[in-house]
């Protein structure tokens, strides 16, 4: 899908939900703008898919810890199987579709369509682990199911990790899940008092969420603490827990404690049993709140993210292209000096030979002929060095070797790239967006919190 296309649908599936997002694109529009005459994305590509335009909770964690169980009690209905052998080792994305029953489709539909958050996986994981991309259809499944509970927003189920599925592929979609959702559900079990086990992928998990800027929207649910009734030690289970956790630097986080009904054993005691589900109870009603509530954070996250795509290009990307280019010119200059440099020598060896100037024919003829190799050895020596230099950077950041190649084409000078002033006001249009998308976070202010009391939230 070309952007213009694009920012059509996304204007037509925004308007109806928040004219302030509808706006937004436009910032969009900008961006793109900016990106394309840079070089930093292709004529083809677009900024708007670089998020997810879906609110998006992903549900993380342990094997077996419950994930599947808790995702069919909140949508209402057995989307995900459940069990305790591995019975999904699928990455699954549940959203809203006009079914009764559940439809399932392959991984692919979820790579070829940009309205989703997994738009172009399989290059990523080609990236991490090469062909392993190509079997998109092993990591990933979409799910569509009618019920209220999904409308706006998507649901993504996690397979259970286990050190033989600690592929690279895995990894990598987990670390893009947690990029780009508005909401994380770590999700590990109170039958296991001792973290011990599940080491790895709470290292990872725990891992990946402490680096987010945004930590706040990861929650660490300790699940089934109805196991816990039988020796009565939930405090116990919960502090090592919660020592694990900050064994690995998590200091403080949102920490709860649930269990589902459906799912939990037959409790002994009536007593234990009205402390736990009063627990569980208030720590389910505020995980459903954060849920329910992922469409306002993910307005908000959708305009920061303008922000933080123009500070990284005029602070990051630009100042890189910038060092870049000018040692491409460097080279470029001394490479075709030298050239040009022998070509005159050649040229004076000629004409004392063979006394060109004795006839005008020959001497523009043989004058132009020089001056023609020249260009063509000019033009040779700027593509050997774009490429090369371009080639350099594409480990570093493949985002500045594409605009390393872009303003590097035939019609861009070599010379004042020191003091060019391209990057001048790019920087200003890039400072403006930057300005425009803290307006529209002001707004979206004004429209969710009412200090005169005027207006309800949306
Ligand atoms: N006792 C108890 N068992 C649970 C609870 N939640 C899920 N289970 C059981 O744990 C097993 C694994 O659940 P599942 O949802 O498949 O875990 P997943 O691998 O994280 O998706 C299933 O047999 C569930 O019935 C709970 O709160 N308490
Ligand atoms: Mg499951």
């Amino acid at each position: 899908m070309m952007p213009k296309e694009r920012y059509g649908k996304l204007k037509e599936y925004l308007s109806l939900e928040n004219p302030i997002l509808t706006d937004v694109i436009t910032h969009y529009e900008q961006l793109d703008k900016l990106g394309h005459s840079m070089g930093f994305i292709g004529y083809d590509e677009t900024y708007t898919s670089h998020i997810s335009w879906w609110p998006m909770i992903s549900i993380l964690g342990t094997f077996s810890a419950g994930k599947s169980t808790f995702i069919n009690h909140y949508v209402g209905k057995k989307i995900q199987e459940s069990g305790n052998q591995a019975v999904d080792d699928k990455f699954t994305v549940v959203c809203y579709g006009n079914n009764e029953e559940a439809v399932t489709l392959p991984g692919l539909a979820l790579d070829a369509d940009p309205r989703f958050p997994f738009y172009n996986i399989s290059q990523e994981v080609n990236k991490v682990d090469p062909g392993e991309g190509n079997r998109v259809n092993l990591y990933l499944q979409l799910k569509t199911l009618k019920s209220d509970k999904l409308k706006g927003k998507i649901l993504i189920d996690s397979p259970g990790f286990d050190a033989d599925s600690q592929r690279d592929g895995i990894l990598r979609i987990t670390d893009h899940i947690v990029n780009m959702s508005d909401l994380v559900l770590i999700f590990f079990d109170a039958r296991h008092p001792e973290p011990g086990a599940m080491r790895d992928t709470l290292e990872h998990l725990v891992a990946t969420t402490l680096t987010h800027r945004d930590a706040n929207k990861v929650l660490y649910i300790l699940n089934q603490i109805d196991t816990t009734a039988k020796e009565d030690n939930l405090e116990d289970v919960i502090g090592s827990w919660q020592r694990a956790l900050s064994q690995k630097g998590l200091i403080s986080g949102n920490f709860y404690s649930i269990y589902n009904e459906n799912a939990a054993n037959i409790f002994e005691d009536a007593t234990q049993e009205a402390r736990l589900k009063n627990k569980k109870d208030n720590d389910l009603a505020q995980i459903t709140e954060r849920m329910d509530k992922v469409k306002i954070e993910r307005a908000y996250r959708i305009i920061k993210a303008v922000e933080d795509f123009a500070k990284t290009m005029k602070e990051v990307k630009i100042p890189l292209l910038q060092e870049a280019l000018l040692s491409w010119s460097k080279k470029v200059f001394w490479s075709s000096g030298i050239v040009l440099a022998l070509l005159v020598s050649l040229f004076i060896a000629l004409e004392i030979q063979f006394d060109l100037s004795t006839s005008f024919e020959l001497f523009t003829g043989v004058l132009g002929a020089t001056i023609f190799l020249f260009l063509m050895l000019h033009f040779k020596i700027r593509n050997f060095f774009a490429r090369t230099t371009a080639k350099k950077w594409e480990s570093k950041d493949p985002d500045v070797a594409k605009a390393i190649l872009h303003k590097t084409k035939w019609w861009h000078t070599i010379l004042g790239l020191d003091k060019s002033n391209w990057k001048l006001t790019i920087k200003k249009q890039l400072d403006e967006l930057m300005q425009q998308s803290r307006t529209a976070i002001q707004r979206l202010n004004d429209q969710f919190v009412s200090p005169s009391g005027h207006k309800e939230e949306a």
